[in-house]
């Protein structure tokens, strides 16, 4: 879409005009105020820096006529989630240093610091950038946090998998160094002017921020349909081995946009390892030529497939990319969905642990599990792998077999239950952070995770169908930051204290959920799904997983 100066929004004519990302940031780092100008906040983004206020404490310091509570969160940039023992131990002392004590995990196998105060913000990147880790490109319109399932890294056996998700988060990373300058090394006025970005970002970028995910070929951990891009291994008759190419994917929704609907990827053609750089780069492209600059909550690409059209779009990549594309191979008819979780074997004698983190959060709890210095511990003594999970769960892998039983019982000794120890609810429900930091958020979610826990779990175990598992999740607003449109259960924050309440997804992200009841008060999430689960109990088949029961007879 070509608009022309005077139809610029703010945000495009702030990214235009920041000089690659640049804008005033060093100076606003420098002043003594505990914000930054709203021109340095839609750029800080980009620089994986979100300027947020305490909501917990904002009515009665607006109201008692003090400034807000300034903080700031910081997305660190995890591809594929995985992470050295050196790098988890940065991010644990960064923790304590300049943020809240918690290091929270993210939906896109990224790491988040809540509550840090400008002041922090050159300390963290620095202690970043000496891990080799940054924030620069996990929030703003760029690509995000590639994610990937983690077996592909220590399961699946080829090489040109291993590692996929590093590779293409570094293949369609900005090339500015205006954040090395800004946050890491100083400012270095002789580059100024003189970056020049990736051809398909400009100096405007996307309309929107833009995601990536590879999936495992018979599991789908990652909910490759929900992304801008979604990449599928597989074999091709003709090409050989290689990757289906997904477009148009993506949940977010506005209530007070009603053309704004969360959409499932189309697959788009079957690239090999040494085409799919250069398919990404023109689908980028196109998107960045079509995608919608003057409203941002319609911009996201899968507007522009839906509203051009699939075989339209297609045509519009081919002609960035000078060539026809070859025809995608068919999905696998179902994907499996593994939660990681528990032992599991890998080669070499090794093995890996995946270990529930509720609503990502890796704390220490006063009088509870202290799963943040267990971790640490575990970091310390042994040379093994992290990896995030899109679960918001941690992977202790490469574990040697002689040091499994070390590895469990220091996670014992701190409290940490393991997996055969979790309720059938709890072991996969998701939550996004909302309340207090969230600036979206219109009701609870993480912080209420275990209470809707409990409930749905109650309401299970009363019904005999205490065995079966439930995947639930939750979000303080319906941008589904956890995913809720393609969950079992999925409730959605609506009003201060209501959600709408959505049934029929699945655990293999490849249907859509419902919407089944609206503004239901919190205390009533469990009840109002009493009735469907009366009849799952009763018309179920013995193994028929929720979300499949309710596909198949319907909501009245
Ligand atoms: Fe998200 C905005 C948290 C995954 C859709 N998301 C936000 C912000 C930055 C709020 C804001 O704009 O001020 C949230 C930060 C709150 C806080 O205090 O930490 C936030 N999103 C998260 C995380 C941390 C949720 C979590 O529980 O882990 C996830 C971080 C991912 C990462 O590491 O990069 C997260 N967000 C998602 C996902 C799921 C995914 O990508 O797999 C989605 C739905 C998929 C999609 O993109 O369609 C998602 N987040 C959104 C949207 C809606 C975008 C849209 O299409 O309209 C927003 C709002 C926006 O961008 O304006 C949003
Ligand atoms: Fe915030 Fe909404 Fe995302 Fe939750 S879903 S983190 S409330 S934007």
């Amino acid at each position: 879409m070509t608009i022309d100066a005077k139809q610029e929004t703010e945000v495009e004519g702030i990214k235009r005009t920041s000089d690659y990302l640049r804008g005033n940031i060093a100076l606003e780092l420098d002043n003594a105020l505990p914000n930054v100008t709203n021109e340095s906040e839609q750029i800080l983004k980009f620089h994986g820096i979100y300027a947020q206020d305490n909501r917990d404490v904002r009515r009665a310091r607006t109201l008692a006529k003090e400034s807000l509570d300034y903080i700031f969160m910081i997305r660190v940039v995890i591809p594929g989630g995985q992470m050295t023992t050196d790098q988890w131990l940065a991010l644990d002392q960064v923790s304590s240093n300049v943020a809240d004590g918690t290091i929270r995990l993210t939906t896109r196998q990224a790491v988040q610091f809540h509550g840090v105060v400008k002041e922090g913000l050159r300390p963290l990147a620095r202690a970043l950038d000496r891990e080799l880790m940054a924030s620069f490109g996990a929030c703003g319109d760029v690509v995000r946090n590639v994610v990937s399932c983690p077996s592909l890294e220590t399961a699946h056996g080829d090489p040109r998998l291993a590692g996929i998700a590093a590779r293409l988060s570094q293949a369609f990373r900005p090339t500015t160094e205006a954040h090395w300058e800004i946050f890491v090394n100083g400012e270095k006025a002789a580059s100024r002017g003189t970056a020049v970005e990736r051809p398909f970002y400009g100096d405007t970028y996307l309309p929107r921020k833009f995601k990536i995910a590879v999936a495992h070929p018979d599991e789908n951990c990652v909910d490759v349909l929900a992304q801008d891009v979604g990449l599928v291994p597989g074999e091709h008759p003709e090409a050989g081995i290689g990757l289906n190419l997904l477009v148009g994917g993506g949940l977010g929704r506005s209530y007070a946009h009603p053309t704004t609907f969360a959409r499932l990827a189309d697959p788009m053609t079957f690239v090999t390892y040494d085409e799919v750089d250069e398919v990404i780069a023109a689908v980028i492209a196109t998107y960045r030529d079509l995608g919608d600059r003057t409203d941002r909550k319609r911009a996201r690409m899968k507007y522009v497939v839906a509203d051009c059209g699939y075989e339209t779009f297609r045509k519009e990549v081919e002609i960035r990319l000078g060539r026809e594309l070859r025809a995608p191979l068919e999905l696998p008819a179902h994907f499996d969905a593994d939660d990681h979780l528990g032992w599991h074997d890998l080669a070499n004698g090794m093995g890996q642990l995946g270990v529930r983190v509720s609503a990502g959060r890796v704390r220490d709890t006063e009088g509870g599990p202290r799963l943040r210095t267990a971790l640490r511990i575990i970091a310390q003594s042994m040379p093994v792998t992290f990896f995030i999970t899109p679960q918001q769960d941690i992977i202790i892998s490469r574990v040697p077999d002689a040091q499994r039983d070390v590895v469990e019982t220091i996670l014992v000794d701190h409290g940490v239950r393991l997996s055969d120890e979790l309720g059938v609810v709890e072991r996969t429900a998701l939550a996004c952070p909302a309340l207090p930091t969230c600036s979206q958020a219109l009701a609870e979610s993480e912080r209420r995770l275990p209470e809707l826990v409990d409930s749905l779990e109650g309401e299970l175990g009363r019904r005999k169908l205490g065995r079966k598992s439930l995947q639930l999740r939750m979000t303080g607003c319906p941008n589904g930051c956890a995913r809720p449109a393609v969950a079992e259960v999925g409730v959605v924050g609506r009003t201060k204290s209501t959600y709408d309440v959505y049934v029929g997804g699945g655990p293999r992200g490849d249907r859509l959920a419902t919407l089944y009841r609206e503004k239901v008060p919190f205390d009533e999430v469990g009840v109002v799904l009493g009735p469907l689960f009366d009849r799952w109990e009763s018309e179920g088949g013995p193994d028929e997983p929720f979300g499949d029961f309710i596909t198949r007879v319907g909501l009245e």
